[in-house]
Order: C-alpha cells, then sequence, then structure tokens
C-alpha cells in the first residue's frame, strides 16, 4: 500500500467506508479457475467446438456464444460531453466545523473524513482523444457523506460559455467535430465553434479563460476547480447564505506551452492519465483545499453583476476565499470501466445544508444529469452501479427495471401504506430530511434573459488585465492560432469586432496575425440571439466597466512557485559520464521530491568514467523533452562528446529551451550547450560560471548547479526567453 509521508491522511484506507463498500465487488482471477458466467469451469478456452477438425464450428457451442455475446456487447456510449477522463479515490476533511453557514454533515466535524472519487476531463473530444487538448477540464467531485452523496461537478475555469441551460446543446454542436465530415477531433480551432462564439457576446469572458494557459494545464494535480455557478449553504437555524466552490492545488497551477501541447498529444496522448496514476501509485497524493466565497442573502444585489450569472466571477478581491478543508487523492480505481467511466454525477445530488440558485444554467443541468445516465448506462438502475452506491444504505418504493440489483423483500412498495407499518418512513429535517430552502417566488412566468445578465464584457476586459506579459501573449497567439484555423473570413472579422470591445490590444494582436483590419464599429447588432418577438435592442450588451481593473487570483503568474516535487527532470547522459556529479544533482533533486529520469543514446546501461553501471531509464528514441519539466547535462568528457554528437539530444536541448524550461549543464559539459540553437542567443556573460540567466544555469560545482537548478525549476517557465529569441523546435 502507498505510503503518503507529508499528509495527515491516515495511510490505513481500510477506513475508508467507500473502499469498504466496493470491496464486495471486486474479482481476483489469482489461483482461480475459468469458468462462465453461470458458473461452469472451462476446459478449453483456445478451440471452438466444430463438426470434425476442420469442420463448421456448432451453435450448441455455449462457451462459443456466451463469450461473444459478451464482448460484442463490450462498448457503452460515451459520454456526451467529458468522454474522455480519468478519475481516482480520495478523501475530504473540513478544517473547523461550518455550523454558522451550513448543516452538511461532513463540512462539521474535523475529524470526520468523507471518501470521495473524483473524474477529471477534457469536453470536446472522444474517449480516446488527446489530454493536451484545448479546452476546458472538468472537475467532478462525488463526497460519499454520512447523509447521501454530495457531487460538487465543476470546471477547472470559473465561469461559462452561455448563462442559460437552454444553449448548451448549441454550444456543444458548435465545439463537436464537424458534422458533415467530423473533423476536427478534440479542437475548438473550427469554423462551426467561432460562428457560434462570434455571435454569443455572453461567451467573451469564458473564450479569454479558453484562449488562456489554463486550457493546456501541465497536470490534474496543478489546476484548479470551480463549482461555477452561485449555490446556497443552509445552516440549521434555515438561515440562506450563497457560496461559490474553489479548489486550490497545493501544487500551485502550472501549465504547457502550445507548441509543446500539439507534441504531447503525439508523443504521449495519455499524459495526463499518467501523470494522475504515477503521482498516486507512487505515494505522490495530489492535494486540494476547498474554498468557498460566501456572500450573505442580503447582499445579493450589491455587486455590478448578477450572482445568478454563470459568465461572472466573484472577483476575490470582493469576497475573499476561506479555505475550508483539504482533499487527498490516495488511491487509483481497480478497474477503469466499473469505476471511471461508470461513474455518474449528477449536480443534482445535493445533501440537507447545500442547496440550489435560480442560475438559469444551474436549472437546466439539473435535469440532463440524470437523463444522460439513462442512455449512456442503459437505465434507471445505474445508482446500484457500485462507485455510484451511496455508503447509507437505500430504502424507498423505486422498483424494478434493467439491471436491478436490489432484492427488495416483502409486499409494500408504495406509501402510505399500514401492511408495512408505514416503512420506509418520511424524516423530518431535524432527522436529516432534505428540505428546500423556502425562497419568496412571486413572478410572471416569462422566456426572458434579465437585464443584470447583459454586461458581457467587463470581467472579460478584467480577465485580460490581470494577466503578466507573457500571459496575454499567449492568449494573442491562441485566438489567432484557432481563428487561423477558420476558414470563413467573415467569422473571423467578427470576432476581432468582439475582441476589440474586450481591449483594443488583444483585437489588434490578433487582427495582425491574421493579416484583418480591426472593425472600428462592431458589426450591429454584436448579439444575434434573441427571441423572435423581441426588440433586438433590449438584448444587446451593456458596455460598463467593473470595479475592478486587475484581479490579482486571475493570473497564474501570481501561483506559488516554492517547489518542484513530482517534477520530471530529464537527464542526458552516455557511457563516459561523470558520475560523481550526476548521483550529486540527482540526490539534490530527488531529496527535493522530483523525479529524475535518464536518458540515454540506448537503453540498458552506461558505463561511467569510473566503470561503474548506471540505469538508464529511456533512450532518446523513446523520450522527448515536452514530457519533462527540466533537462540536464552532466559532464564526463567521453559523454559530453557523444552527447553532442546525438542529433536527438541537441534537439532535446533546443526543445527545452524553446518551451521556457530549466535547463543546466556542468561547466565540463558547455559544448553541448554550444551546439544548440540556443547559445547563440544567451547572454554574452553566459559561459561565465555559476550563472543562473532566463533559467539556464552552468555550474562548475554540482551542488550549486543542483540549488540553482531547484530555484528555477521551481518557477516552472521563463517565459520572458520567448518572445524575442524563437528557436525551432
Ligand atoms: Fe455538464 C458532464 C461540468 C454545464 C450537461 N459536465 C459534465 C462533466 C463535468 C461537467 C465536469 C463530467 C462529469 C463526469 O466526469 O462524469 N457542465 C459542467 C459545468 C457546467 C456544465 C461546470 C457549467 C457551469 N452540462 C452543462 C449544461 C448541461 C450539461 C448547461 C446541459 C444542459 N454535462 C452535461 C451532461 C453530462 C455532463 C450531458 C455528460 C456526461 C454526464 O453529464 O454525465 O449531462
Amino acid at each position: 500500500m502507498a505510503t503518503n509521508k507529508d499528509s495527515e491522511i491516515p495511510v490505513n484506507q481500510s477506513d475508508n467506508t467507500k473502499l469498504a463498500h466496493l470491496e464486495p465487488y471486486k474479482e481476483e482471477a489469482a489461483g482461480e479457475f475459468m469458468n462462465t458466467n453461470h458458473g461452469v469451469r472451462i476446459n478449453d478456452d483456445q478451440n471452438s467446438l466444430k463438426s470434425g477438425e476442420r469442420g463448421s464450428s456448432l451453435l450448441e457451442d455455449f462457451i462459443l456464444r456466451e463469450k461473444i455475446t459478451h464482448f460484442d456487447h463490450e462498448r457503452i456510449p460515451e459520454r456526451v460531453v467529458h468522454a474522455r477522463g480519468s478519475g481516482a479515490h480520495g478523501v475530504f476533511k473540513v478544517y473547523e466545523s461550518l455550523s454558522s453557514i451550513t448543516k452538511a454533515n461532513f463540512l462539521l466535524d474535523p475529524s470526520l473524513e468523507t471518501p470521495v472519487f473524483v473524474r477529471f476531463s477534457t469536453v470536446a473530444g472522444s474517449r480516446g482523444s488527446t489530454d493536451l487538448a484545448r479546452d476546458v477540464r472538468g472537475f467532478a467531485v462525488k463526497f460519499y457523506t454520512q447523509e447521501g452523496n454530495f457531487d460538487l461537478v465543476g470546471n477547472n475555469m470559473p465561469v461559462f460559455f452561455i448563462q442559460d441551460a437552454i444553449k448548451f446543446p448549441d454550444l456543444v454542436h458548435a465545439v463537436k467535430p464537424e458534422p458533415d465530415n467530423e473533423i476536427p477531433q478534440a479542437a475548438s480551432a473550427h469554423d462551426t465553434f467561432w460562428d457560434f462564439i462570434s455571435l454569443m457576446p455572453e461567451s467573451a469572458h469564458m473564450i479569454m479563460w479558453v484562449m488562456s494557459d489554463r486550457a493546456i494545464p501541465r497536470s490534474y494535480r496543478m489546476m484548479e476547480g470551480f463549482g461555477v455557478h452561485t449555490f446556497r449553504l443552509i445552516n440549521a437555524q434555515g438561515e440562506s447564505n450563497f457560496v461559490k466552490f474553489h479548489w486550490k492545488p497545493l501544487l500551485g497551477v502550472h501549465s504547457v506551452a502550445w507548441d509543446e501541447a500539439q507534441k504531447i498529444s503525439g508523443k504521449d496522448p495519455d499524459f495526463h492519465r499518467r501523470d494522475l496514476w504515477d503521482a498516486i501509485e507512487s505515494g505522490n497524493f495530489p492535494e486540494w483545499e476547498l474554498g468557498i466565497q460566501v456572500v450573505p442573502e442580503a447582499d445579493e444585489h450589491k455587486f455590478d453583476f448578477d450572482l445568478l450569472d454563470s459568465t461572472k466571477i466573484i472577483p476575490e478581491e470582493l469576497v475573499p476565499v476561506q479555505r475550508i478543508g483539504k482533499m487527498t487523492l490516495n488511491r487509483n480505481p481497480d478497474n477503469f470501466f466499473a469505476e471511471t467511466e461508470q461513474v455518474a454525477f449528477h449536480i443534482g445530488h445535493v445533501v440537507p445544508g447545500i442547496d440550489f440558485t435560480n442560475d438559469p444554467l444551474l436549472q437546466g443541468r439539473l435535469f440532463s444529469y440524470t437523463d444522460t445516465q439513462l442512455i449512456r448506462l442503459g437505465g434507471p438502475n445505474f445508482q446500484e452501479i457500485p462507485i455510484n452506491r451511496p455508503v447509507v444504505s437505500v430504502h424507498n418504493n423505486q422498483r424494478d427495471g434493467y439491471m436491478r440489483q436490489t432484492i427488495n423483500r416483502g409486499k409494500v412498495s408504495y406509501s402510505p401504506n399500514s401492511l408495512g407499518d408505514g416503512a420506509p418512513y418520511q424524516a423530518k429535517a431535524q432527522e436529516g430530511g432534505y428540505t428546500s430552502y423556502p425562497e419568496k417566488i412571486e413572478a410572471r412566468k416569462v422566456r426572458a434573459r434579465s437585464k443584470s445578465f447583459l454586461d458581457h464584457f467587463s470581467q472579460a476586459r478584467l480577465f485580460f488585465n490581470s494577466q503578466s506579459d507573457p500571459e496575454k501573449n499567449h492568449i494573442i497567439d491562441a485566438l489567432s492560432f484557432e481563428l487561423g484555423k477558420v476558414k470563413t473570413v467573415a467569422i473571423r472579422e467578427r470576432m476581432l469586432g468582439i475582441l476589440s470591445l474586450i481591449d483594443k490590444s488583444l483585437a489588434s494582436g490578433v487582427g495582425y496575425a491574421l493579416g484583418l483590419t480591426v472593425p472600428q464599429q462592431p458589426e450591429q447588432p454584436i448579439n444575434h440571439s434573441f427571441p423572435a418577438d423581441a426588440d433586438p435592442n433590449d438584448y444587446q450588451p451593456v458596455m460598463t466597466e467593473g470595479k475592478l481593473t486587475t484581479s490579482a487570483a486571475l493570473s497564474m503568474a501570481n501561483t506559488p512557485k516554492d517547489s518542484i516535487k513530482t517534477r520530471k527532470i530529464a537527464f542526458l547522459a552516455a557511457d563516459g559520464v561523470n558520475e560523481k556529479s550526476l548521483n550529486a544533482v540527482k540526490s539534490a533533486l530527488t531529496d527535493a521530491g522530483a523525479v529524475v529520469e535518464i536518458i540515454a543514446p540506448h537503453q540498458g546501461f552506461i558505463i561511467s568514467e569510473n566503470d561503474t553501471q548506471i540505469a538508464v531509464d529511456y533512450s532518446f528514441l523513446n523520450a522527448a523533452s515536452v514530457l519533462y519539466d527540466a533537462v540536464y547535462v552532466p559532464g564526463g568528457t567521453n559523454s559530453v562528446a557523444s552527447i553532442e554528437a546525438e542529433a536527438d539530444a541537441v534537439h532535446f536541448l533546443n526543445e527545452a529551451f524553446r518551451h521556457c524550461k530549466p535547463i543546466a549543464a556542468d561547466s565540463s559539459a558547455m559544448q553541448v550547450i554550444e551546439a544548440t540553437y540556443f547559445s547563440s542567443k544567451l547572454p554574452a556573460d553566459f559561459s561565465d560560471k555559476n550563472v543562473l540567466r532566463e533559467g539556464v544555469v552552468i555550474s562548475e560545482s554540482a551542488s550549486e548547479l543542483a540549488d540553482k537548478f531547484i530555484l528555477a525549476i521551481a518557477m516552472h517557465r521563463f517565459w520572458e526567453r520567448e518572445k524575442p529569441r524563437k528557436v525551432p523546435s
């Protein structure tokens, strides 16, 4: 069993009630005979039953029929969105009782460990698509609480494309591969997506997030998560507060470069899945703090945006995020299909103490999630699949249906009843019965959009203004890439009009790349989405400035950069390597929590200059710089000569430089650096000893090199290298 050195989570995971619940469903073949699904032992699983050795197969071969039939039915429909994902088990603990704002039991008792199952996902791609698509990431958490399941079904971005769930099918149709040729897979860079977006200015804020580096995370373990909607917390006195949920990763928020993302998609399309799996297997359990922003009921209207509008954040400067507990993922699933594929999340799975608001996006989701499981998992009993069962027993009068597992005893399946003594009984609120918040409603029935939803640009601008210069450049590059793939020039132009309403420099940067002039006035009207009978002017965006011009929490540049834990570092070495510096740097990095892999011209072993064997992890054929966070070249005359002569090794370094990664080399390996494209781009005094410039470290002393290299790796990327000195890769 994995050990967990740094967290307080008990290593003995048998305490986890959900894992204990899953236990009886597990199957192990070790030491067992093979048998059929009805239990008959199989004598020959290699040959079908035939009329003679060369004769036709016989219909009576029940072993063949059963095996083929089961195989024929192995696939189920993939999720219509979020098809590609990875899951893990874990636990959640609250730091202090939140009884003043909620009666949800799992948020009251700091000694209570609530089991969770988490599934991360991309949105647009199919089940087998690449992890590194530019896309939103799903961040869905199922809490198996003592009061039933609570699902927090969020994303790694705090806002959404649309304000009303009725537009969700349109959004998804637009972003999915185009229906005539099913191109492109797992990509928004095509005409139908941008056609829709350019006609839907309410997506402007979300577009800033999706075109930022948040859409190409370094790891699921290094992403924030958000519940997106405003929910309600209800305390035992029945008082309601509005709440936004956040997940803050303890490893910080980090991304890869776009060029890198595209290459990872080829070299290792399972990059995020593998990263999550490997981290948990090696005991590096990913951790997030749960944060909440709480807004008293009385303050509902005090903001210059509507709390019910999912295209808006509550800036952390206005309402700070309180960190209320910690989630640790400490166990990989035993079976991908049984757990990760069959897990069914639902935003409507809430427990007493948590309630909904009237956000029209949330309201539509409340319908969609059960409905989609009915087709995906094949019937109304999907909640009986082990991963979906609550840890409390279920008693109600629902019965039968495809694949029913529960054997309900007795004659009574209705309420009220006298034959069963009235059981199962309704629970009073004090007994844990769920009661909905009695929100006062007095309204006409209308199909309409609130005027308070019509400011589409001020928070898009807030986001853009809050980014560092490299982050702004990446947004411009991402838009230039995506719109550059759009064939219809009118769509590109319409998008430039939208961008110019967010920020002029943003629009002109993208316009330059597209070779288009930014329209002076956007085409009118810019919102094409309004009811047939409405006056279009009633639906046009309201142009206002928000109260804040920047918000530090929106920039990834401000994320903690104090750890190199779990970062993957490549050492490029060959026969004759200086074993002393290799080992010294390796132990300094691994002591700080990094993972070191040795890459050499061939697999097996290399022989050091002292004639010792050093195990090789990968050859240049199997490894690539895009799969690592940093690279180091140790000295040793023959090793350095071989690495310099190895075109793949020099390419490795060039690419690492292009992707702004830390690079280190012993002074005696300087000739390898000189063989790179970027050596001429380094500052003049670069070859001085013990220099750390823009993430490149050269040193005579292994210990000084290691110290500086660790600082550089913790910085993650040196984006300032990027613009003036682009190198080919
Ligand atoms: Fe959704 C899956 C998150 C809007 C309809 N959604 C799904 C998953 C996540 C989200 C993380 C994957 C769950 C898993 O891993 O199994 N969805 C969101 C967020 C939204 C959002 C954060 C906006 C704030 N979704 C949304 C709307 C609708 C849906 C407006 C429909 C009206 N979502 C679905 C779905 C899915 C789904 C069709 C597909 C698979 C599933 O539910 O189980 O019902």
